[in-house]
């Protein structure tokens, strides 16, 4: 069964792993949201592409969600003593992969090649790609004016209220070749539990991208569980938009190419109304504190995805 699962950050790498423990890896496209993207301190750094790989490659840091496990700050340390900034926290380690990843950059390699170099050298086995090979940077409207994604997500904590998203010149960006050659040919289009603003609009976003997403089978799983998030400020930005931070609010947000929706047990009262929507709901336990959970939880998205098999999706219905 070939899959293509689009992610973000944490919670989209807790579940791109559960799927590459159970599907053979010609079978597994993870394609990352690049909107965090930006150059700090010289360095190219990509927050979502470096959780999925470090995840993916059993190195990365589980108490913070983002960077690498047994990191040490010696270079951080360096900087601050000199008056550098360190907001943005830089383990020596992780340091390494931005250097290795900005020399090529900047050589005029595109991002995608990079990264399934990188993968090869951890030892992913699975595709990793960046959704473009193109800048897309994410520009975070607030009270107090646009943002860029990492001062608003780091600098500022997510302070800020916001009040809208921009993905800088995704117009004119071009989805990686990968990227469209592994949706024509999927099976299953898995919306992992990522940041539907911010890690996952920004990929819905790039130009034939939705309509091709629209022909597939196509299953989220609720990033919203309980009304909240369990890391990062999803529901938050929901209120501060003025609506309403539940699995069926992020259900009607992708229902117009949703053929099945998975959400927590917690949730189970909001099943009636995503049918209502003309999706198929499941209801699961869809927290991930284990690698185990994480598999588990694949096992029942990819049986949820197969038994949507014999059912159009919506699209084909509405035509
Ligand atoms: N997130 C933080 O909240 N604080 C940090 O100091 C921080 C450093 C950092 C370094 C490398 C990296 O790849 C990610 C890092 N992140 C940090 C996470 C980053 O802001 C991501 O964009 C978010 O996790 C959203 O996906």
């Amino acid at each position: 069964m070939k899959v293509v699962a689009l992610a973000g950050g944490v919670g989209g790498a807790k579940l791109a792993d559960g799927l590459a423990q159970v599907l053979q890896p010609q079978d597994l496209t993870v394609v990352v949201n690049t909107g965090d993207d930006f150059v700090h301190l010289g360095l190219y750094i990509c927050p979502d592409l470096d959780t999925v790989c470090y995840t993916l490659a059993g190195i990365a840091n589980s108490e913070t969600g983002w960077g690498r496990a047994d990191e040490t700050w010696n270079a951080l340390e360096t900087l601050k003593a000199l008056g550098g900034p360190d907001w943005f926290r830089l383990g020596d380690r992780d340091i390494g992969l931005h250097l290795a990843r900005t020399v090529r950059l900047n050589t005029g390699e595109p991002l995608s090649r990079i990264v399934q170099d990188f993968c090869e050298k951890l030892g992913i086995k699975a595709t990793v790609l960046p959704m473009t090979d193109d800048r897309v940077p994410t520009l975070v409207y607030t009270e107090e004016g646009e943002l860029s994604f990492q001062e608003y997500f780091v600098h500022r904590q997510c302070l800020p209220k916001v009040t809208g998203f921009r993905f800088m010149d995704v117009e004119g960006a071009k989805p990686t070749l990968g990227f469209v050659s592994a949706l024509q040919e999927a099976d299953l289009v898995i919306v992992c539990p990522s940041n539907p603003w911010v890690s996952v609009d920004p990929i819905l976003s790039l130009p034939g991208i939705r309509e091709e997403i629209q022909k597939r089978r196509v299953v989220a799983v609720s990033p919203i569980i309980g009304g909240r998030a369990l890391k990062g400020p999803a529901a938050k930005m929901y209120i501060e938009l003025g609506m309403e931070p539940s699995a069926f609010t992020v259900a009607e947000h992708y229902q117009d190419f949703l053929t099945g929706f998975i959400l927590d047990n917690l949730d189970v009262d909001q099943a009636g109304k995503i049918t209502d929507l003309g999706v198929l709901p499941f209801v699961t336990d869809t927290i991930m504190n284990t690698p185990h959970d994480r598999k588990r939880l694949a096992e029942e998205v990819l049986d949820f995805g197969t038994r949507l098999e014999n059912r159009p999706n919506k699209k084909e219905e509405g035509a």
